[in-house]
């Protein structure tokens, strides 16, 4: 190892123990794998196809680790958990930073956006327990909730993400960022919408173009038959231990 090849991965391994608990205790480890899709490319259909499916994680997400393992190669960096590497982009070499921002966003907020879907009519149809009340109480209504994110969606210009997040207080919020960034990059996202993101939408045209061309808000529309309301419940209880 040469001393270049040290200090990066010195800074690595320093930015990882930097990371504030309250925006990485409740995420689970991302390494370098893609896992599978954890339910058949058409199992979203009719409201996401499966065309769609199958190139958005086959092709785009796949992409994304392709070029992140590149980045990560030219800088001489161990990947370990590509969350530490996002979060604190300051600490990443110069050369690569723009890299392993937009590509190692792009690996993580697939790897979550996955999970944060399931087939229409596999579990609860909406929020419930402590996450509804929650929303209840930050945005007057669940309804008033899934108004203001779809906003944020489509209100988004160009390609980007809506998120929920839980922030530092415990506090619901939705935000939203362009391109691949996502609320846990610190320098990158202002600091009054950081957090901890238990539900985000992409709203890329790669996303829904096929099916829904250039009609983004029914995309958003028909996107919340497929939310994965178990997760996001999971995610809540974990963000707010
Ligand atoms: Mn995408």
């Amino acid at each position: 190892m040469n001393r270049r090849s040290f200090l990066t991965t010195a800074s690595a391994a320093t930015a990882a123990t930097l990371i504030t608990p309250t925006s990485h205790a409740a995420l689970a480890v991302i390494g370098m794998e893609q896992a599978p899709l954890p339910y058949a490319p058409e199992a979203l259909e009719p409201h996401i196809d499966a065309m769609t499916m199958g190139i958005h994680h086959g092709k785009h997400h796949a992409t994304y680790i392709t070029k992140l393992g590149e980045a990560l190669t030219a800088a001489k960096m161990q990947a370990g958990n590509v969350i530490d590497l996002i979060s604190d982009l300051a600490q990443m070499p110069e050369e690569q930073r723009t890299a392993i921002r937009n590509n190692g966003g792009g690996h993580v907020n697939h790897t979550w956006f996955w999970k944060w879907m399931a087939p229409a009519g596999s579990g609860p149809q909406g929020p419930d327990g402590k996450l509804a009340e929650a929303l209840q109480t930050t945005f007057g209504s669940i309804d008033e909730f899934k108004k203001l994110f779809a906003e944020a969606g489509t209100k988004r210009f160009g390609s980007g993400w809506a998120w929920l997040i839980v922030k530092a207080d415990g506090k619901l919020a939705i935000t939203s960022t362009p391109n691949q960034d996502n609320p846990l990059m610190k320098g990158v996202v202002a600091d009054a919408e950081l957090g901890t993101p238990i539900l985000g939408l992409d709203v890329w045209e790669h996303a829904y173009y096929l099916k829904y061309q250039n009609k983004r808000p029914d995309y958003i529309a028909a996107w919340w038959n497929v939310v994965n309301w178990t997760e996001v419940a999971k995610g809540y209880e974990a963000a707010k231990a």
